[in-house]
């Protein structure tokens, strides 16, 4: 259908306006605070927990041959460089020096075993490193960016003949993140306070250069986390020239059909995955996009990406017959994200996705002018709304189903309230009977339970959107963490889209939306 690069004009353009918007990166020097011991222990999630033994100061002034391996605590998560240096103690280096350093983001991760690695993503994520040290005596820094909490040294070779100490070891950590949100008002529970602050901690980490959306894995720009990202940006950092960076960004790199991929990388230079496409992160483009102009007033942006807006509607348009989308209409095959949860059926969220998408797309056209377009997307939204109803909703039984198989899921229900299919009654009555369904599918990811709780606070169940925020938020902190996780489910301490918990990601930016929540409706988060 396209001859050629359906954006050749603007390309360059946009990558220019991308590096322009590039943020500095902010750097502070950072010490671990204790040395722990990792305790195997069956009653704590992962059965994992560390135990104070000390100092570091008592490692600094000790043989390191004498101590073999040692665990720091740097008391907080950091993304950023390891620095160390080893100091001679008595007579002189006469050979080699291999250490083996692994950089952890929570107790399991440091303690699982490596291999054989079971996991179905690259073993080259997990956060060990052997080096090889020929000269002693001088700061070493690790080329490989760490994101973590603890790190552990381990010493793998050393000769007989001399001795030394770890006498330093530090972690140079970076975020553009250059400012601190105003605190929540004193009266807020004491729960809501921490949520709120481990999640500004974990966006805070994610702003690199980019939205990343784990800086422990995949660091690198997907569409899905931008969105919730920049989101909860709006309403804490208020740095917003990361989203219009990543915004133009993601259109310079999109695809010769303007289709725009799924993920980015910008090192060496910035690349896409080619690819990789997913359908419901593409419209989630129009929506940051919306996002971010509303929130900025910026409608140079609205105008020059105005093009990317239509075309991820124009693809996904393509896959509409009698106002229902069809994921199966023709190749290429697609992509529907929207959880890690093998077995979700996603037509009934992807229906209510484009149904959403087409109406802030038109919402933002309008305020650049563009009334045609605006008007043309609102009326094909009526007309899948109507369909959506025919197709998903069961009035006899107050839910939405979703598939052949007439699934029923948090999500289905949730996409069709954000959408507006569901009256207002008909919404409240399909999440409260979906709550109610133990054989309902549920979400499995931070990402997914953002839009059940932002579907929940549209139908005005802010009793039922508070407890989901802190039951599931707050149940990773009572579990210990520092940061929120890619992956969380109470009843799973193992679950992992890749086969092997350790390569999850425990600091991921699309977990971060409780400070979004919080800040945005303080009637219901901060009474
Ligand atoms: C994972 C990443 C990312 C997500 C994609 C779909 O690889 O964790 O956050 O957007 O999957």
């Amino acid at each position: 259908m396209f001859a050629q690069d359906v954006f050749t004009q603007q390309r360059a353009f946009w990558l220019l306006e991308a590096e322009r918007s590039k943020p500095e990166l902010h750097k502070e020097i950072c010490y671990p605070v204790r040395l722990v011991n990792a305790i195997n222990d069956r009653t704590v999630w992962q059965d994992w927990r560390m135990e104070s033994v000390g100092d570091p100061d008592v490692c600094y002034q000790m043989s390191f041959k004498e101590k073999q391996q040692v665990l720091f605590d740097f008391g907080r998560h950091l993304t950023g460089y390891l620095t160390f240096r080893l100091t001679t103690l008595s007579r002189v280096q006469d050979a080699p020096i291999k250490l083996r350093f692994i950089g952890a983001e929570v107790p399991s991760e440091v303690s699982t075993p490596f291999d054989p690695y079971p996991g179905t993503l690259s073993r080259g994520w997990l956060q060990d490193e052997i080096i090889t040290i020929t000269e002693i005596d001088r700061d070493i820094t690790l080329p490989r960016r760490f994101a973590c909490r603890y790190v552990k040294v381990e010493l793998l070779g050393a000769s007989a003949d001399f001795d030394f100490a770890l006498s330093k070891i530090y972690v140079t950590a970076q975020t553009s993140v250059q400012v601190r949100p105003s605190s929540l008002p004193e009266s807020t529970e004491t729960k809501i306070k921490q949520i709120d602050l481990t999640a500004l901690e974990t966006l805070k980490e994610c702003m690199q250069t980019v939205y990343e959306d784990g800086p422990k894995r995949d660091q690198r720009l997907w569409i899905g986390d931008l969105y919730l990202e920049s989101l909860a940006n709006i309403y804490t950092y208020k740095q917003l020239s990361l989203t219009r960076r990543c915004l133009y960004l993601l259109a310079g790199l999109s695809a010769e059909d303007g289709r725009l991929h799924a993920n980015v990388f910008e090192h060496p230079i910035p690349h896409p995955q080619t690819g990789t496409f997913c359908m419901d992160y593409s419209l989630l483009y129009n929506l940051t996009l919306l996002d971010y102009v509303k929130a900025t007033g910026d409608m140079q942006t609205a105008e020059d990406l105005f093009p990317v807006v239509e075309m991820q509607l124009h693809h996904a348009l393509s896959y509409v017959s009698n106002g229902l989308f069809d994921q199966h209409l023709h190749e290429p095959r697609l992509w529907l994200f929207f959880d890690w949860c093998d077995g979700f059926v996603p037509d009934a969220s992807i229906q209510g996705l484009l149904i959403l998408a087409l109406n802030r797309s038109a919402e933002l056209v309008r305020m650049i002018g563009r009334k045609a377009e605006a008007n043309k997307w609102t009326q094909l939204a009526r007309k899948m709304k109507i369909a959506a109803r025919r197709a998903y909703y069961r009035p006899d039984i107050g839910l939405v189903i979703s598939g052949d198989g007439q699934q029923i899921s948090y999500l289905s229900q949730s996409w069709m309230i954000l959408s507006g299919v569901l009256s207002p009654k008909e919404a409240r009555r399909a999440l409260e009977n979906v709550m109610q369904s133990p054989s309902a599918v549920r979400p499995r990811t931070p990402y997914a339970w953002h839009y059940v709780i932002e579907a929940a606070i549209t139908c005005n169940m802010h009793h039922e959107a508070r407890k989901l925020l802190t039951d599931y938020w707050g149940g990773m902190l009572d579990k210990g963490a520092d940061t929120f996780w890619e992956v969380y489910d109470p009843a799973d301490s193992s679950l992992s889209p890749y086969h092997f918990a350790p390569v999850n990601s425990y600091c991921h930016a699309w977990s971060c939306t409780p400070a979004y929540f919080i800040r945005r409706y303080p009637d219901i988060f901060q009474q």
